[in-house]
């Protein structure tokens, strides 16, 4: 396997390992043996050499002193932070051992791996660790916090993740930003709206929150929070009244348009005014922009869907392009992620066969509170990788108390001291992702790309594909599985004649060319994976799955009489939680704020800088405001998830809610409610 960690000097190859769409190719410039900068790749066709200001600093981040180098085991209470060092055969031997007692007493389903996309290469983050968990027998995982809900809206939809080539979208005449704050989260998708934008293309944003892509729009459209679908569904109604939908489109490409213009004739924009917020006069206008461009394309949004009815929202939105036909048209059509281009042979790398008991219990990530203390028989074991639980879950009270369980094994493997990894018994070290061999797939575009390592494993960290390696060998598990190198792992990930659109990608070609673009036909004409062949406006798949067959608006759960509705979303300068620890990144974001509308704030006494304390019956929390007209009355917006820093109280998943959304049991971050109240002014 290709590596370059014995030239000490050069500038090489690489990929960003986040969780952003984006998926940039890096170049990692490395002097006497060190990285001494990141910068963008110029040769990667659709990031073409620029990356954001976090990843900028990443060298920062792999030497920061405060890295974990060695396995450590607690010495003090959980969550204080007290460790000494162990050696990585005592680490695996406690594991071990632990396990061992816990499965002969209750069984192995009393253990739990959690993990997320810390690191988005396969192999670090759906592979090896797959397949010793499943040999194991311990519980499952449905890993639902990001885009589950939103996912299966628009899966009943269009039959799975497929939208546009970004790379069409400079031929856009329209391009509808909807839930997304694209300049933070998906930076690239605005450099090529800004050269659509230079060839006559208008920008229009359906936000809560006049942020960042908000302010570079042509039009930004403010509306209430989870009631996009709504919106969606006004939109259908005027382009059927005003005849401005594509008759050949409908009849040859989708099901149930004639219910479908029926359906949504009690959505007219007067009734939807009232729901949205947005005046009834702009909705027409949206309406007939929308009915009279060509190509139009939609980017939709995690926002819309993090929400009770988030899984519909999508669902609606989703219709909206076979409206107007825009799918046949260059740079018309939408996306909301393309995962499903670039799908590998993952039942090869997780192995879900190797699963004893086919109905092992699964628990749902957005949970973990609940789970960890209510659960019966209970979780005796955590074993956390590629996540921050204890920042990034909802309702973190219960989370912590549930952490906090004396009779709970935790184990975290992490590149740093988390807060998650404070409640943990060992925390093993892991190496970033410039150390390990890897492959990536991006969300967003269409090029699969690779990772050799760059530079040595700093200290004694390891990637998650050695730890799990070390695990089964401990558990006597068969070395085939096991035992085999990345890029063994890599070629059966790729080898996958059922997905026509990795024909030809190889790991050599991958060393070769470090990115390969999926070979992508255009939707149609062609068959869409759903039951129909066609966009399921109406979906029967959907009515036998407990759901309105048509897309449809249901206001979100009511949550008492708390004044504010509450949207915490993520911040330009962190990535999730990763960076929140960072004094560089930290001083960059300034300080976590609390947007807020003027009119409230006149009512309520706050004025600019004041310290708000906001709370609810989950918990409290406490930021600075900040007034004017960038959110409607009535709702409060915060970004970024804050490091849990002694004597502050930024922790806003303290206040959000562990309900689960409509679809994917997905996560409702932005559907709780709030009360605020002034507590200090600003000096
Ligand atoms: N800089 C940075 N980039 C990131 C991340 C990060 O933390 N920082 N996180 C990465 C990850 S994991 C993900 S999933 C993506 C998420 O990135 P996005 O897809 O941009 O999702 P969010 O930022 O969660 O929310 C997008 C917008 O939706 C708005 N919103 C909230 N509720 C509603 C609503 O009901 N209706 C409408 N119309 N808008 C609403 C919010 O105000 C916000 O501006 O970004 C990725 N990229
Ligand atoms: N309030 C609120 N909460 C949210 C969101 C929101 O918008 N609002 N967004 C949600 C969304 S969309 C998401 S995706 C989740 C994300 O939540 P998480 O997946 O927990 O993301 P991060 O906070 O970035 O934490 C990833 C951790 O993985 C570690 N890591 C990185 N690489 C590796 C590796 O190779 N091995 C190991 N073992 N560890 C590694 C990093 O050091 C980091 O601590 O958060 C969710 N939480
Ligand atoms: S975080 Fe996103 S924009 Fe920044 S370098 Fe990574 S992939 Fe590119
Ligand atoms: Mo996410």
């Amino acid at each position: 396997m290709k590596s370059y960690v014995h030239q000490p000097d050069g500038i090489f190859k690489s990929v960003c390992s986040l969780d952003c769409p984006d998926q940039c190719g890096l170049l990692v410039h490395k002097v006497n043996g060190k990285i001494a900068r990141v910068t963008g790749d110029g040769d990667h066709p659709v990031t073409q050499g620029s990356i954001c200001n976090k990843v900028r600093h990443m060298a920062e981040r792999l030497y920061d002193p405060k890295r974990l180098m060695y396995p450590i085991k607690r010495t003090g209470e959980k969550g204080e932070g007290r460790f000494e060092r162990i050696s990585w055969n005592e680490a695996i031997d406690t594991i071990h051992s632990r396990w061992t007692s816990l499965i002969e007493a209750n069984g192995p389903e009393s253990i739990l791996p959690y993990s997320f996309y810390g690191n988005m290469g396969l192999l670090s983050s759906e592979s090896l660790d797959r397949r010793f968990f499943h040999k194991l027998g311990a519980s499952l995982l449905n890993r639902s916090i990001c885009s589950a809900a939103g996912a299966v809206g628009y899966h009943y939809t269009m039959g799975g993740g497929f939208g546009i080539d970004p790379e069409n979208t400079v031929h856009s005449k329209l391009i509808i930003f909807w839930g997304i704050n694209a300049v933070s989260t998906n930076m690239h998708q605005i450099t090529l709206a800004q050269k659509a934008r230079k060839k006559g293309a208008k920008i229009v944003v359906i936000d809560v929150h006049k942020n960042q892509t908000g302010r570079m729009a042509d039009w930004f459209i403010p509306i209430q929070p989870g009631t996009d679908s709504a919106l969606a569904l006004a939109i259908m109604h005027v382009l059927f009244k005003e005849n401005l939908t594509d008759h050949d489109f409908l009849a040859k490409y989708t099901a149930g348009s004639e219910e479908l213009k029926k359906h949504v004739l009690s959505y007219d924009p007067v009734t939807v005014a009232r729901i949205t917020g947005i005046p009834a006069d702009d909705i027409q206008r949206l309406a007939r922009m929308y009915g009279k461009t060509t190509p139009s394309f939609i980017r939709i949004g995690n926002g819309i869907q993090h929400h009770d009815n988030g899984g519909m929202n999508v669902r609606t939105i989703a219709c909206l392009p076979a409206l107007t036909g825009q799918w046949l048209h260059k740079g018309g059509g939408a996306i909301k992620g393309n995962s499903g281009y670039l799908q590998h042979n993952s039942a090869a790398l997780i192995r879900t066969d190797l699963l004893e008991k086919k109905n092992t219990r699964t628990i749902n990530m957005n949970e973990i509170g609940s789970a960890l203390l209510e659960l019966d028989p209970p979780i005796r074991s955590l074993f956390v990788y590629n996540s921050n639980p204890a920042l990034v879950a909802p309702e973190s009270n219960k989370v912590r108390k549930g952490l906090a369980r004396e009779n709970l094994f935790t184990v975290v493997h992490e590149l740093f001291m988390t807060e998650t990894a404070k409640y943990a018994d060992l925390v093993l070290p892991a190496s970033s992702s410039f150390e390990n061999t890897d492959f990536y797939t991006s969300y967003w575009h269409h090029y699969m790309q690779i990772q050799h390592p760059v530079i040595d494993k700093y200290g004694e960290s390891k990637s998650n594909a050695e730890v799990f390696r070390l695990l089964a060998d401990a558990f006597n598990m068969d070395p085939s599985l096991f035992q085999i190198t990345e890029k063994e792992l890599i070629q059966q990930a790729v080898d996958h004649s059922e997905n026509p659109c990795l024909k030809g990608i190889s790991y050599e070609q991958l060393e070769q060319h470090h990115f390969v673009k999926a070979d992508v036909k255009p939707l149609f004409p062609g068959r869409l994976e759903t039951p129909s062949g066609k966009i399921e406006l109406y979906s029967k798949q959907m009515k036998n799955d407990g759901f309105p067959a048509l897309p449809d608006y249901t206001p979100l759960v009511p949550e008492g009489d708390w004044p504010f509705l509450f949207v915490p979303g993520p911040n330009h300068n962190f990535l999730n939680s990763t960076f929140s620890h960072s004094v560089k990144h930290m001083a960059l974001e300034k300080e976590p704020r609390l947007h807020m509308n003027e009119q409230d704030a006149e009512r309520m006494g706050i004025s600019e800088g004041d310290s708000v304390r906001i709370w609810n019956h989950r918990g409290e929390c406490e930021l600075t405001a900040s007034i004017g007209q960038s959110v409607l009355p009535g709702v409060l917006v915060s970004q970024g998830l804050w490091a849990d820093v002694p004597g502050t109280k930024h922790l806003v998943n303290s206040l959000t809610p562990d309900r689960l959304a409509d679809m994917g049991g997905g996560a409702v971050f932005f559907s709780g409610r709030v009360n605020a109240e002034k507590i200090k002014a600003s000096e």
